[in-house]
């Protein structure tokens, strides 16, 4: 599994609460969502990794949600093209970050779309979720940008899949050849090489976890995934992300690790 060193993050904006959802959990209570991001942060800290914090854009409420305006790889950085348009502005936003560690900055272009929780890293191929977010053209340049740094990817459409926002909502690479998933999607031959965590529809939201090193970041309130994981050997370091949840948002997105 690759190591990681640093994350970029960014503090939620005082308007977190206009991004986008699509679930009905209520309203995020502001004071909280600091309070979990910043746990958040001190995990990441905990797992070894050196952060960049970014302030606050208020002019794009979802944009704390940084995963999914970039894909850094050890070779390149694609910064991609959200697929809602009130998130477009955010890659504008992240490029002179990314350009900080990045010699080699690709993009993609109209019309592909792009959101970066739509790809799941799984050592050297990536599974692309084609979704409401991320379009089979987007796809398309990705794969080949990811291709001429020496990955393979191949695509998962999930437009079907009404309970998931992303691809990495309901799947995750957490290393040693494992695949945390939801049972939605467990039986794609694509996955079949893989060990599988297998999650019901009733811990779904707890499918989009993240290795970090030698830990695993998970949601709180997943028993189940949470046992099997340490079952398996893995090292869980649970975190609060209700608020987080009531915008349609997972552990991923919070960070670029890299
Ligand atoms: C959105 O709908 O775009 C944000 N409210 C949530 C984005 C979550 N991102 C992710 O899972 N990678």
């Amino acid at each position: 599994m690759r190591l990681f060193t640093r994350a970029i993050v960014r503090i939620p904006g005082s308007n977190f609460a206009d991004g986008l959802t699509t679930v009905d959990l209520g309203i995020p209570a502001f004071d909280e969502v600091l309070h979990q991001h910043a746990r958040y942060c001190d995990a990441l800290c905990d797992c070894g990794l050196e952060l960049t914090v970014l302030e606050p854009d208020l002019r794009h409420p979802d944009s704390t949600f940084v995963e999914d305006a970039a894909i850094l790889t050890p070779h390149a950085a694609v910064l991609t093209r959200p697929g809602a348009s009130s998130r477009e502005g955010e890659v504008a936003a992240i490029r002179p970050v990314i350009e900080r560690f990045y010699t080699r900055v690709l993009t993609i272009e109209a019309p592909g779309t792009v959101d970066g929780g739509d790809i799941c890293e799984a050592e050297n191929h990536f599974f692309i979720g084609v979704s409401l977010r991320t379009n089979e053209e987007g796809a398309r340049q990705l794969a080949a940008q990811l291709g001429e740094h020496g990955y393979t990817a191949s695509t998962i459409d999930i437009r079907s899949m009404t309970t998931i926002l992303h691809l990495k909502s309901g799947i995750s690479y957490v290393g040693d050849n494992t695949l945390v998933v939801m049972d939605e999607m467990a039986n794609n031959p694509q996955f079949a090489r893989f060990n599988q965590i297998r999650v019901s529809a009733a811990e779904s939201y707890g499918a989009n976890c993240v290795r970090v090193n030698d830990r695993v970041l998970v949601a709180k309130g997943f028993p189940d995934i949470n046992e099997k994981l340490v079952a398996r050997g893995f090292d869980p370091l649970v975190l609060n992300m209700s608020e987080f949840q009531k915008m349609d948002g997972g552990l991923s997105c919070l960070s670029l690790r890299f």
